[in-house]
C-alpha cells in the first residue's frame, strides 16, 4: 500500500529516496523546479544528464517517459527526470501528464526507492491547470502498482497545497 503525503515547500530541502524532477527534454535545464534542483544538487546531477543524451536518449527524453541520475548534493539517492507535456486548450494530453507518475513509480521500482518525491508537474511554465493537474497526479498514484511506500507530492504554494489536499479528501 502506497501513502501518500502532501508538503507545502521546496522539494529540494525534502529528504528522500528519489527527487522527482519536472524536466524538459533536453534534460539539460531549465527554470522553475528544474532549475532548483540543478541548482541545489550541484553539477553532477547535469554531468549525468548530458552522459544520458550523448548515450541512448541523444534526441532528448520524450514526453511523459522519466529516467533517473544521481541526486548530487540533494538530500535523496536519486533525481528521477520526467518531462510534463505543455497545455493546451487544443488537445488532451492527460495520458501524457498521467504517464509522467507512472513511469518515475517505474523507475523508481527499478532502482529500489520505497520514498519519492513529486512536484505538480506541468502545472508551472507548462500551464496545466493546477486542479486538472492534481487530480491526474493522485488518480494515478492511487491506480499504479508500485513498492513505492510513500509518495510524498511537494507542493510550493497554498493554492497548490489546496488543490491536491481537495483531491485526496
Ligand atoms: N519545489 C516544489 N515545487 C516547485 C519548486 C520547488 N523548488 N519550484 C517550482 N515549483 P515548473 P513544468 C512548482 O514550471 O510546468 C522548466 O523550465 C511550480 O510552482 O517547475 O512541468 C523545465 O526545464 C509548479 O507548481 O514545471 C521545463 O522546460 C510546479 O512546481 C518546464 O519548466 C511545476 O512547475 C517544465 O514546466
Amino acid at each position: 500500500m502506497t501513502a501518500i503525503e502532501l508538503v507545502r515547500g521546496d522539494i529540494t530541502r525534502e529528504s528522500v529516496d528519489a527527487i522527482v524532477n519536472a524536466a524538459n527534454s533536453s534534460l539539460l535545464g531549465g527554470g522553475g523546479v528544474d532549475g532548483a534542483i540543478h541548482r541545489r544538487g550541484g553539477p553532477a546531477i547535469l554531468e549525468e544528464c548530458r552522459r544520458l543524451r550523448a548515450a541512448h536518449l541523444g534526441k532528448g527524453l520524450p514526453t511523459g517517459q522519466a529516467v533517473a541520475t544521481t541526486a548530487g548534493n540533494l538530500d535523496a539517492r536519486w533525481v528521477i527526470h520526467t518531462v510534463g507535456p505543455r497545455f493546451t486548450p487544443e488537445q488532451d494530453r492527460s495520458e501524457l501528464l498521467a504517464s509522467c507518475y507512472r513511469e518515475s513509480l517505474r523507475v523508481a521500482d527499478e532502482l529500489g526507492a520505497r520514498t519519492v518525491a513529486f512536484p505538480a508537474v506541468s502545472a508551472g511554465i507548462y500551464g496545466w491547470p493546477m486542479e486538472d493537474a492534481a487530480r491526474i497526479a493522485v488518480e494515478t498514484v492511487l491506480a499504479t502498482h508500485t513498492a513505492v511506500l510513500e509518495v510524498r507530492f511537494v507542493l510550493f504554494d497554498d493554492r497548490a497545497y489546496e488543490a491536491f489536499a481537495t483531491q485526496l479528501r
